[in-house]
C-alpha cells in the first residue's frame, strides 16, 4: 500500500479587507486540525491567501497588492514553518508576480519538509480581458493573468508520500478533458485542484446552483475515472463581499466516486486515506493508454481550437 492521507481544506470566504496574515491564521488552524487527523498532505483552494479579486476592474497601480513577489513571503512563512514542523506537505494556490513583472494564476506543493517541489501556472483562463456590463459581475482572470507556460507536468512525490505521482490544475481547467489527460498520459495518480466558482452565473442569473455544483463534480469524477488516478478539488466558497462563491469540495477515488464531500460554506476539513495502488487496475485494463488510444484519430485535439461543424 502507498498511503497518502489526504485533507482537503475548504476555505470559507475570505473578504477584501482581511488581511493575508489573518487568512494565514485560518490556513494554520486547517493544518492543525489535518495533522490530528492524520494527514500528510493538506490542499487548499485556489488564490488562498486573497478575495478572488478578479471579479473586479481595478486600476493597475491597485492590482499588484494582490499578488505575491516571492513564496514564502513574511506573510505566508508561519504556515510554512507549521507545516515543516508537523511534518505535514501543503498546496495551495496564490497569484504570482515574477521578477520581470509577469502575473499567473499559480498552485505550488511542498514536501513533508516544507519545500516547494512543485508548481503549476492555471492554463485554462476564464472569463474576459475588459469590462464587460452584460454582466452581472466580471471575471477578469484574462485581464490580469497570463495563461501559464508550464504546461501540465507530473512530480515523483518522495517515498514518505507514497512516491505519488502527482499533478495539479487550477480550477476551470478541471472542465478540459485535455489537462486531464496529459497528466493521466504522465501515470498521475493524484490530480490535485483549486477552485474559486462563483455559485451564480453572470450571463445565466437562472442557472442555479445545483447545476453548477453538478457540472464540477462531474468534471471531477470523469476526469478521475477516465484517467484512473485520485483527484481533489478544493474550494474558496461562501459570500465574499456580496459575491458568493459555492462550495461542493470533494475528494474522489480511481473510480470516479466521491469518497468525502464538504457540507458547508465555511472552512472546512475532508480526510481520506487514498492508496496510491488503487489506481493500478484502471490503468492496466480499460484505460491502459498503450493497449487502447488510437491516436491516429485525435489530431484535431491539439490542431485546432473553435469547432467546424460542416456546412448546412
Ligand atoms: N476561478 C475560475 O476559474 N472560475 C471559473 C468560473 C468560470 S465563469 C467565468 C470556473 O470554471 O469555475
Amino acid at each position: 500500500m502507498r498511503e497518502i492521507v489526504l485533507g482537503a481544506a475548504q476555505m470559507g470566504p475570505i473578504q477584501r479587507a482581511d488581511s493575508r496574515q489573518a487568512v494565514v491564521r485560518r490556513m494554520i488552524d486547517l493544518l492543525e486540525q489535518a495533522h490530528g487527523r492524520g494527514c500528510t498532505l493538506v490542499v487548499y483552494p485556489e488564490l488562498a491567501l486573497t478575495t478572488f479579486f478578479p471579479r473586479w476592474l481595478m486600476d493597475w497601480a491597485e492590482v499588484d497588492d494582490w499578488f505575491e513577489r516571492e513564496m514564502p513571503n513574511p506573510a505566508t512563512a508561519p504556515l510554512f514553518d507549521r507545516a515543516r514542523a508537523l511534518g505535514v506537505a501543503i498546496s495551495f494556490g496564490y497569484a504570482e508576480l515574477t521578477p520581470e513583472g509577469r502575473r499567473f494564476n499559480t498552485h505550488i506543493l511542498t514536501d513533508r519538509q516544507g519545500a516547494i517541489v512543485a508548481k503549476y501556472r492555471k492554463v485554462h483562463l476564464p472569463g474576459h480581458s475588459e469590462h464587460d456590463p452584460d454582466r452581472a459581475f466580471q471575471h477578469l482572470e484574462k485581464r490580469y493573468f497570463e495563461p501559464g507556460d508550464l504546461g501540465f507536468p507530473v512530480w515523483r512525490l518522495p517515498a514518505d508520500m507514497g512516491g505519488a505521482v502527482a499533478g495539479m490544475m487550477i480550477c476551470n481547467d478541471r472542465r478540459w478533458p485535455e489537462a486531464w489527460r496529459v497528466l493521466g498520459l504522465q501515470g498521475v495518480e493524484l490530480a490535485i485542484l483549486g477552485y474559486n466558482t462563483p455559485s451564480v452565473n453572470s450571463q445565466q442569473g437562472e442557472e442555479g446552483l445545483e447545476k453548477r455544483l453538478y457540472h464540477s463534480e462531474l468534471s471531477v469524477c470523469a476526469g478521475a475515472y477516465q484517467n484512473a488516478t485520485w483527484a481533489v478539488a478544493v474550494a474558496k466558497a461562501g459570500d465574499e463581499d456580496g459575491h458568493p462563491l459555492m462550495g461542493g469540495s470533494i475528494i474522489v477515488d480511481p473510480d470516479g466516486f466521491v469518497v468525502a464531500r464538504a457540507e458547508t460554506e465555511a472552512d472546512e476539513l475532508l480526510v481520506h486515506a487514498c492508496d496510491m495502488d488503487a489506481t493500478r487496475f484502471g490503468k492496466t485494463t480499460i484505460f491502459d493508454f498503450a493497449r487502447h488510444r488510437r491516436i491516429e484519430h485525435y489530431g484535431r485535439i491539439c490542431g485546432q481550437t473553435a469547432a467546424t461543424p460542416p456546412a448546412g
